[in-house]
């Protein structure tokens, strides 16, 4: 058995739950973060330096390696790891969310969806099966059913035929998986609506597999509604299986997601505002390309002991960002990743002792959002 998941313990005051997930490249400590590398690559951070911020897995997408370079090439490189020189675990997320979100003028039917390349204009068409061709060419040691993630709002109807459909696509996904040494998660939709998540959690979880993410969260709905929905869908998931929340990234919804028993993220988030000159802090989120830190002379984060920190002040940041210097990308890039890492790993340690709670109130007297 090359996958498996220990679920260590549940911390005694909440449902933050610390586990270990054993896979072909290594184990994995969770509740975990995973950067995203969407093009092969964790934008700016060689895999060496991602060891070093404490990356434990990463993902990527099937949707952008399908169109370019081509998984049959990556497969000929030996593989996404092989490829990318990147030795620890890697999760692909199917190409469902992202043909709705990226590409053009999709057609959804029983088969599966076509749609037009948002580079080229080209026509695709991605069904379950194919998906999982591509994945398993890829060779991720944690791959994804494709689903439909329905926008929010949505109406009732709509989003039920649509988790049906999901269901419907996860037992063919199922069916043309072959590869024993990759993990197939299923995911659970059903937009906002309990009744539909509940039905989606029941047939999802009756297709017996390693894992279940939670799909169609975060994809505009206002945070109280995400919170109980997240809240009453991990509720009713198996306790021995990990559960992966798609696509959720602030420091706060990592917090309360763990809180609600969530054992895996992703998101784009810290890598994708380090490039526009926002990073994290212990108070919050701030711009460092403003005008305010133009002689400020102190590190991004003083509380923060990552390299960034060590060597460089606000205001070289903020020059190299403002004149499109690489290195002020990969500077910002280092110091976010770090810090969302070391939050995941100050979690695990807050489980580990029974103090998650206290934890997060501590958490919170100090971050304040944006700042
Ligand atoms: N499905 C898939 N990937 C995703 C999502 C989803 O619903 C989301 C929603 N937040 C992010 N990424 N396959
Ligand atoms: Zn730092």
């Amino acid at each position: 058995m090359s996958f498996e998941f220990r679920l260590l313990k549940t911390d005694s005051n909440s449902k933050a739950r610390l586990g270990e997930l054993y896979t072909p490249h290594g184990k994995i400590e969770t509740p975990i973060f995973m950067p995203v590398g969407t093009q092969a690559t964790v934008k700016t951070m060689t895999p060496e330096e991602l060891k070093e911020v404490g990356a434990q897995i990463i993902l990527s997408n099937t949707y952008h390696l399908y169109l370019r370079p081509g998984h049959e090439l990556i497969k000929k490189a030996g593989g996404l790891h092989s490829f990318m020189n990147w030795d620890r675990p890697i999760l692909t997320d199917s190409g469902g969310f992202q043909v709705f979100s990226l590409s053009d003028l999709r057609e959804i039917t029983e088969e599966g969806v076509t749609f037009r390349s948002h580079i080229d204009g080209s026509y695709h068409f991605i069904s379950p099966e194919k998906a999982i061709e591509i994945q398993m060419a890829l060779g991720a040691d944690i791959i994804m059913a494709f689903d439909e993630c329905p926008p929010y709002p949505a109406d009732y109807d709509y989003v039920k035929e649509s988790l049906k459909r999901t269901t419907r696509w996860l037992k063919r996904c199922k069916e043309a998986h072959t590869r024993k040494d990759q993990a197939l998660f299923g995911i659970i939709q059903g937009g906002m609506y309990k009744d539909l998540r509940e039905e989606s959690v029941k047939e999802t979880t009756e297709v017996d597999l390693p894992g279940y993410a939670i799909g169609g969260l975060s994809v505009g709905e206002p945070k109280d509604i995400m919170y109980d929905i997240l809240e009453y869908t991990t509720s009713l998931l198996p306790v021995d299986k990990p559960r992966y929340l798609m696509g959720v990234g602030t420091p706060e919804d990592l917090i309360e997601g763990v809180l609600r028993g969530v054992d895996m993220f992703d998101c784009v988030l810290p890598t994708r505002i380090a490039r526009n000159g926002s990073v994290f802090t212990k108070f919050g989120q701030m711009t460092v390309r403003n005008a305010k830190y133009e002689a400020d002379f102190t590190p991004l984060d003083p509380y923060c002991d990552c390299y960034t920190c060590r060597n460089y002040t606000r205001a070289y940041i903020r020059h190299l960002i403002k004149r499109n210097e690489i290195l002020g990308l990969r500077l910002t890039t280092y110091h976010n990743l770090y810090f969302l890492l070391k939050l995941m790993e100050r979690i695990r340690e807050a489980i580990r002792e029974d103090k998650f709670l206290e934890y997060r109130e501590e958490f919170y007297r100090q971050y304040k959002g944006k700042i």
